[in-house]
């Protein structure tokens, strides 16, 4: 039995496994959690992070509004899936050279020691990695991005690694990728980053096709005790655009760029109404992950056809297995 290392979180949002289904994740009966205009001034929210926070969760979320600009947004939850979110955007404290706003996307949020950590897609003379902590999601504290434009996804580990803060990210282009590998970058005090290791990368061929033309780090890894689970997301393009799948691999603790483990087959891929329709079609793009380390338990939280927010759920040993039934 793997073990998932960490709290126990008995009251976070669960629903067992329908009886008869054969899938390794399986969505919240109530999907979408978040409709698009969850705020008076969105037209869509999506692709957002949540943490437990206090007696309950609390989050930031992508919305973007009537007039399509991008930003990021703090929101609270007693129970994980009814979510109250600011109407205003997160305004940060920090040099207004580096706290100056392009646009701000695809936010994650991971808590190490006592601060919760904010990485974004911040626009910077083109997309980077924006980071900032807060204590209270109140007060928001920008430190320096973490690396040179362009790249996106940026996703922390929820612990120093060998004494360094360590984070996954995803290098790009300026506009809609047509490429994409994971890295793993290290930095002694969240301001200075190097040691850039390449993790691991898209799929040629047909072995393993819906990730076959980028992939990006999604949740903050969940440690357990045969290494770090990492849900992401691989993209295939087809004669219709782009379609985002979720997959799962599994890290060496000390060494997190090196891969013990990945699924061949996605698991789970945009195939409700809610997931193939809206403003950009047929995407599932995981931001964040629960975990209840008693039970094993896993809540995932993915954004849907860039619309609205969706919840599924799965468990460590899920995970596991479909990475040893359909390994890469
Ligand atoms: C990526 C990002 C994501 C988005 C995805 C699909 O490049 O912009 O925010 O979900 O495209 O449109």
């Amino acid at each position: 039995m793997t073990k998932i290392i960490g709290q126990a979180n008995p009251n976070m949002p669960w629903q067992d496994k329908p009886a008869g289904y054969t899938e390794p994740v399986w969505r919240y009966s109530n999907n979408p959690i978040i409709q698009r205009n969850a705020t008076p001034i969105s037209n869509s929210v999506f692709n957002s992070a949540v943490v437990p926070f206090e007696d309950g969760y609390a989050g930031v979320f992508r919305c973007d509004s009537k007039s399509i600009s991008m930003d990021i947004f703090a929101g609270r939850s007693k129970n994980g899936i009814d979510w109250e979110i600011d109407s205003t955007p997160i305004v940060f404290e920090g040099d207004p050279e580096v706290t100056v706003r392009e646009y701000r996307y695809d936010p994650r949020v991971c808590k190490i020691d006592d601060r919760y950590y904010i990485t974004w897609c911040n626009g910077a003379h083109g997309p980077t990695i924006g980071v900032a902590w807060t204590e209270d999601f109140k007060t928001f504290h920008q430190l320096e991005n973490a690396f040179l434009p362009y790249n996106r996804n940026g996703v922390l580990f929820p612990r120093k690694i060998n004494g360094m803060y360590m984070m996954l990210s995803r290098p790009s282009d300026t506009g809609h990728t047509p490429f994409g590998d994971v890295f793993c970058s290290q930095s002694p005090d969240l301001t200075f980053w190097g040691k850039h290791r390449w993790v691991m990368g898209t799929v040629p061929g047909d072995d393993s096709a819906w990730q076959s033309k980028k992939i990006g780090p999604g949740a903050v890894p969940i440690e357990t005790d045969e290494g770090w689970l990492m849900i992401y997301h691989g993209v295939i393009n087809t004669c219709n655009g782009f379609v985002y799948r979720m997959g799962v691999a599994l890290l060496d603790l000390d060494e997190p760029w090196k891969v013990k483990a990945r699924s061949r087959n996605y698991i789970l891929a945009p195939q409700e109404l809610y997931e193939c329709v809206g403003d950009v079609p047929n995407v599932t793009f995981p931001c964040a992950a629960l975990t209840d380390a008693e039970t094993g338990r896993i809540a995932i939280y993915y954004g849907c056809a860039d619309t609205v927010t969706g919840l599924a759920f799965t468990t460590v040993e899920e995970l596991m297995r479909v990475m040893r039934e359909f390994p890469l």
